[in-house]
């Protein structure tokens, strides 16, 4: 029995287009962080989460759950079983060990890729058809790892990469400048983290190009400020998790920005890590790192020509070259 009655003379409804469903993988910070922003964005009809938590994930599925009256309408379940996510357009993968202390970057990838051998096929099973999006760390060969495993093809399997180290950077530079961060447009590309490349001779305001602008007005410490901007961006990470444990509201933003581009088929650019094997020299192996791609519907719908400075390409030619001396040590 419904709870209202039919107008006289409506006819039954057709029937509805199938939802947009989401799911989340690992309701830790970052997850949570994630999840909350896409509710609030009323970016899809549905959200999954699943965690191997078992008390954690319902307790985070209720507190959701209770600000119902105060957000879109979206269906929000939990469950630990993968199975749950069936039919998700977006899998956004959170899930990840914690590095212990002392440990090494190795050891840690070994622990996520055990991880990743249960969670992904059972995923992409379920979801044949979706866009998998990898945040847990290192993303850049976790990216791999799961484009291996899931057998996709390449332009659905994507990694956050630099998609937040170039918020970061944006931010910087708009606060030394007085400017609104959107109105920056400057890339950071490479690895996600420690030796990510920032892009210098693309960086503009307004259309304007930011180093010949400062060259013609012969700011030279200005250049030396922008250094320090990048190694701010580099260290952000690190002081966020020294001071309060962890990171999540610019990665939930962030993350949250990419599930837009992708299920609005917005068609905008963004640092994300992609199979970037052909790119600016970059052989030898199948690398996924950043470089600023196009994303809609399909995933990665294509990178952008961005001009590299030969130092720019040697840089993330070397980073591409850590990362497959790496991925050479795995067995997937
Ligand atoms: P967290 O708070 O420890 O959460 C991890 C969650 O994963 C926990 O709730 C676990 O129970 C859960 N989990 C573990 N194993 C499984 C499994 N097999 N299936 C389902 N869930 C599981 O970590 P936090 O949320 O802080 O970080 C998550 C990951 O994101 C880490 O790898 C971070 O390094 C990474 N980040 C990546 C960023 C990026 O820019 N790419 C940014 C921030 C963090």
């Amino acid at each position: 029995q419904s709870f209202f009655k039919p107008i006289q003379g409506s006819s039954p409804p057709p029937p509805i287009s199938r939802n947009t469903k989401i799911s989340v993988i690992g309701v830790g910070n970052v997850g949570m962080a994630i999840a909350q922003t896409i509710l609030t964005q009323g970016l899809v009809d549905e959200i999954s989460l699943v965690d191997v938590n078992a008390d954690k994930l319902r307790g985070e599925m209720l507190d959701l759950q209770h600000a119902a009256a105060f957000l879109p309408r979206t269906k929000i379940s939990a469950s630990v079983d993968y199975s749950s996510t069936v039919g998700s357009d977006l899998v956004i993968v959170t899930a990840g060990a914690r590095q212990i202390s002392g440990e090494s970057r190795l050891n840690l990838l070994q622990r996520n890729l055990s991880l990743f051998k249960k969670m992904i096929p059972p995923l992409a099973q379920a979801s044949p058809e979706s866009i998998l999006l990898v945040v847990s760390n290192p993303v850049d060969v976790l990216t791999y790892v799961a484009w291996k495993l899931s057998g996709f093809p390449s332009n659905r399997v994507i990694g956050s990469g630099t998609n937040l180290d170039s918020s970061r950077f944006r931010f910087l530079i708009a606060d030394h400048l007085d400017l609104n961060a959107q109105d920056v447009q400057a890339y950071i590309v490479g690895e996600h983290g420690d030796s990510s490349v920032a892009l210098w001779s693309s960086i503009s305001v307004g259309g304007v190009p930011i180093l010949s602008f400062l060259e013609r007005q012969q700011i030279a410490y200005e250049k030396h400020m922008l250094e320090k901007i990048h190694k701010e961006v580099v260290q952000g990470a690190y002081e966020v998790i020294k001071l309060k444990g962890y990171t999540s509201w610019a990665i939930g933003y962030s993350v949250a920005s990419l599930a837009r581009s992708i299920l609005r088929d917005q068609r905008s650019i963004h640092p994300v890590s992609v199979l970037a094997k052909g790119f600016h020299g970059i052989h030898g192996g199948d690398a996924f790192l950043s470089l600023p791609a196009q994303l809609g519907r399909s995933g990665v719908l294509g990178v952008t020509n961005v001009h590299l400075t030969e130092d720019e390409a040697k840089q993330l030619r070397e980073s591409a070259k850590t990362i497959l001396d790496l991925q050479s040590q795995l067995e997937i």
